[in-house]
């Protein structure tokens, strides 16, 4: 029988949304292609966590929200240097919501993440202030969870900042290179790899987890 993960296993399954998909608000290439290295892995987790990036009309990472901006360009918030990004996954509309091709019927929470107006977040654990936590560690300590596996999009943004939360909280992470992709903006992607091998992420692909 294939391998199967228990009780101290989390999949935390990143922004696989409309947005983020090939046609999207910011769209990831080749984005779509997770979704059945997903639906794959899911089946050999107990625990399933998924996320959303959730964004107010009015978010402070919108270019549209800062004349004289074009979306990709980089402004300092008081929090420090945010990318500025076309408006996306906003609250409640198509582009927000899941991709209806996953199959994790067995997720047992969904994050919401990005909605404070002023801080962006893209880690599933502490949003941008690097200050506010999402709960998200308190829930996976409380359930016993030791070690993330971490799939989805963006591999060099939301997925690599939550994969170094994860370490930071005190859990093991992994990442599953070929159930990612990136958007590799200025090295953005080789930054990341770099960034979480130096943390003591893992980066492992899905069929060395499911044989
Ligand atoms: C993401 C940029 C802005 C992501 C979210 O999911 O990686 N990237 N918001
Ligand atoms: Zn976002």
């Amino acid at each position: 029988m294939a391998k199967q993960y228990g009780p101290e296993d989390c999949l935390l399954v990143i922004d696989v949304q409309n947005d983020f998909m090939p046609g999207g608000a910011l769209a990831v290439a080749h984005g779509d292609e997770v979704v059945p290295v997903i639906n794959r892995l899911a089946q050999a987790f107990a625990r399933v966590v998924l996320t959303q990036d959730w964004h107010p009309a009015d978010h402070v990472s919108f270019a549209a929200n800062h004349a004289g901006t074009q979306p990709f360009q980089t402004v300092a918030l008081p929090y420090g240097q945010q990318v500025l990004w076309p408006t996306h996954c906003v609250q409640d509309t198509h582009g927000a919501a899941l991709h209806t091709g996953l199959e994790v019927q067995h997720a047992q929470m969904v994050i919401r993440k990005g909605h404070h107006r002023e801080v962006d977040s893209y880690s599933a654990f502490m949003e941008a202030d690097r200050a506010t936590p999402t709960g998200l560690a308190g829930y996976l300590r409380e359930r016993g969870v030791r070690r993330v596996f971490c799939v989805g999009l963006a591999t060099d943004y939301c997925v690599a900042w939550s994969a170094l939360d994860a370490r930071a909280a005190g859990f093991e992470a992994v990442v599953v290179e070929d159930a990612c992709r990136a958007i590799d903006l200025d090295g953005s992607l080789a930054r990341a790899w770099q960034d979480l091998e130096a943390a003591g992420v893992r980066r492992v692909h899905s069929a060395a987890l499911l044989s």
